[in-house]
């Protein structure tokens, strides 16, 4: 049995998309995050040091880091989920994997705590968006003509990535990158994800 700890609108949604293609049984543990700080609850240093989410627990085995989790299972349970490991297929699908959750994520938090802060700063609003419009940009433009990021089928690379693109959508921003507006109801067609986002809602007291 897999054990999902599930912090709600974390990145941990990623992580029940994927437990939802797999096919393995799983349980899911809901923490709520502090309605003021954004903070998780401590209970879950219990699980792992750093307290955060998503974590797995998988045999003896306790994994952190959303790409972390994704390489696993899928190695464990879903190769179909990834491309074959020597092909140049598989070298895009971890560039991506990795993006979704490096370049990708790090100016998009910077700019929405940028925003919650609410003040003006010197720097980092600026930078923020010089940024968030590089790598989305450059995210819109590689999927010109496709349907999925690698190989032309769902992979953990897109699952990754979903989380990336559920921020942009709640923000309305979508409609400035139709490459990616169109990635959105392309990921939307697998039942695996809309399931994940009505268990997500579910737990969500936010
Ligand atoms: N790089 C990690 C980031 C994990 C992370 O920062 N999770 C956030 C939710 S998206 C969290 O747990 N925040 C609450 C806290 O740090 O207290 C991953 O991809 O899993």
């Amino acid at each position: 049995m897999i054990t999902l700890h599930h912090l709600n609108q974390s990145r941990s949604k990623r992580i029940l998309w994927l437990l939802e293609e797999l096919g393995q049984a799983y349980q899911v543990k809901a923490y709520q995050r502090d309605k003021v700080t954004f903070l998780a609850p401590p209970e879950l240093t219990a699980i792992h040091p750093l307290g955060k989410s998503p974590v797995i627990e998988h045999n003896d085995l306790v994994i952190a880091e959303s790409g972390a989790i994704t390489e696993y299972l899928i190695n464990q349970f879903a190769s179909h989920l990834a491309p074959e490991s020597n092909s140049t297929d598989y070298v895009s699908y971890i560039q991506w994997l990795h993006f979704a959750e490096s370049s990708a994520m790090l100016p998009l938090l910077l700019r929405l705590f940028v925003e919650k802060d609410g003040c003006q700063t010197n720097f980092m609003a600026g930078y923020a968006d010089i940024e968030v419009a590089k790598v989305i940009g450059y995210l819109n433009a590689s999927l010109e003509g496709k349907r999925y990021l690698v190989a032309d089928k769902l992979t953990g690379a897109d699952i990754m990535m979903s989380f990336v693109i559920e921020l942009l959508a709640a923000r309305g921003e979508l409609a400035k990158y139709p490459n990616l507006e169109r990635y959105y109801k392309q990921l939307n067609t697998h039942s695996g994800f809309t399931r994940a986002s009505e268990i997500e809602a579910q737990q969500n007291t936010l």
